[in-house]
C-alpha cells in the first residue's frame, strides 16, 4: 500500500491503467489475406496432403477433399489470415515445395 501511495496509483480507481475506448464505427478490423493453393500437373497428390496438414493443420480427410478439389477446380482456399501469418505460410509452402523440386504453388489476395 506504501509503494501505491507513492506511486499516485491510489488516485486512479480500478486497475490502475486506462483504456481508451473507441466507438465501433471507428474500429478497424485487420484486412484478411486468403492462401490459395493452385493446381499443378506435377506434384504428387500425398505430397500436397501433406503440406496441408503440415502448413494448414488440416487433418488427413479435409487435406485430402481439398487436394481434390484443387486438382479438378484449379485452385482452393488453404485458409484466411492476417498478412504476415498469409505472407509467412505462403513463403513457407512455397519453399517446401521447391526443396522438393515440386512446382506447387500458393498464393496470397486480400479478401
Ligand atoms: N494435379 C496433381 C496431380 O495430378 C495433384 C495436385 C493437386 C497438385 C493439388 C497440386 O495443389 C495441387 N498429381
Amino acid at each position: 500500500m506504501a509503494d501505491k501511495d507513492k506511486n499516485h496509483e491510489s488516485l486512479t480507481p480500478g486497475t490502475g491503467t486506462q483504456t481508451l475506448v473507441r466507438p465501433d464505427s471507428e474500429t478497424k478490423q485487420p484486412t484478411l489475406y486468403k492462401v490459395i493453393i493452385l493446381n499443378d500437373d506435377f506434384t504428387p497428390r500425398d505430397f500436397v496432403v501433406h503440406v496441408l496438414v503440415r502448413f494448414f493443420s488440416k487433418d488427413e480427410s479435409d487435406a485430402n477433399r481439398l487436394m481434390l478439389e484443387v486438382h479438378h477446380q484449379g485452385a482452393g482456399l488453404a485458409g484466411t489470415f492476417t498478412y504476415e501469418v498469409a505472407e509467412t505460410k505462403t513463403y513457407q509452402v512455397n519453399n517446401y515445395a521447391r526443396q522438393h523440386q515440386f512446382p506447387l504453388k500458393c498464393v496470397m489476395e486480400a479478401e
